[in-house]
């Protein structure tokens, strides 16, 4: 990646079909062999219950902060080639999914756009977010406030860390 406007970048990823881990891992591979963008590290994977529809298997959960020369949108697009490469089928909102991935945070923009939110508008409501995201970004602030203060207000009830190793992502489960 040249060293010319890389952009700090963080991504949401999930999944709650299949083999999550694997599909999370590929994901960032996936990502991390693209020349403009390179994953910096990840959070731990946590075990979340279901927010949302409720009536669905846990989740694992995690976060990645990425460097990146894309703009958001094709870095949202790369996420979706992504998901695509990994067969997800796009169903009911909130519903079961193989993997999901989101841009979370992209350097200090705001972006309201059609189909592009950034900040993701729902970071601070989700604690299976929050808490990975503060597990590799602990200072991290949102239009001046920081997040940790977000997860005071949260229930983190159930969400279990899973003890594997750092780079659970590099290695191909
Ligand atoms: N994703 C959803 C809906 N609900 N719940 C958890 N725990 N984790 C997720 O990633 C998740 C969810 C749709 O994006
Ligand atoms: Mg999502
Ligand atoms: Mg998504």
């Amino acid at each position: 990646m040249s060293g010319r406007n890389k952009v700090r970048a963080y991504l949401g990823l999930g999944g709650n079909l299949g083999d999550p881990q694997a599909a999370m891992a590929t994901a960032l591979a996936m990502l991390d062999a693209s020349d403009e963008i390179a994953v910096i590290r990840a959070s731990s994977l946590y075990r979340t219950p279901p927010w949302g529809l409720v009536d669905q298997p846990d989740f694992l959960n995690a976060v990645a902060e990425v460097e990146t020369t894309l703009s958001p949108r094709h870095l949202l697009a790369a996420c979706l080639d992504a998901e695509l490469a990994l067969k997800r089928v796009r169903t009911e909102r909130w519903g079961p999914r193989a993997i999901d991935l989101d841009v979370l945070i992209y350097g200090d923009l705001a972006i309201h756009e059609d189909g592009l939110t950034i900040p993701h508008p729902r970071i601070a409501e989700r604690a299976f977010v929050l808490v990975p995201l503060l597990e590799i970004a602990p200072a991290l602030a949102v239009d001046g406030k920081p997040l940790s203060h977000a997860l005071t207000s949260l229930d983190t009830g159930g969400i279990v860390r899973l003890d594997l190793p750092a780079d659970w992502w590099r290695v191909a489960p």
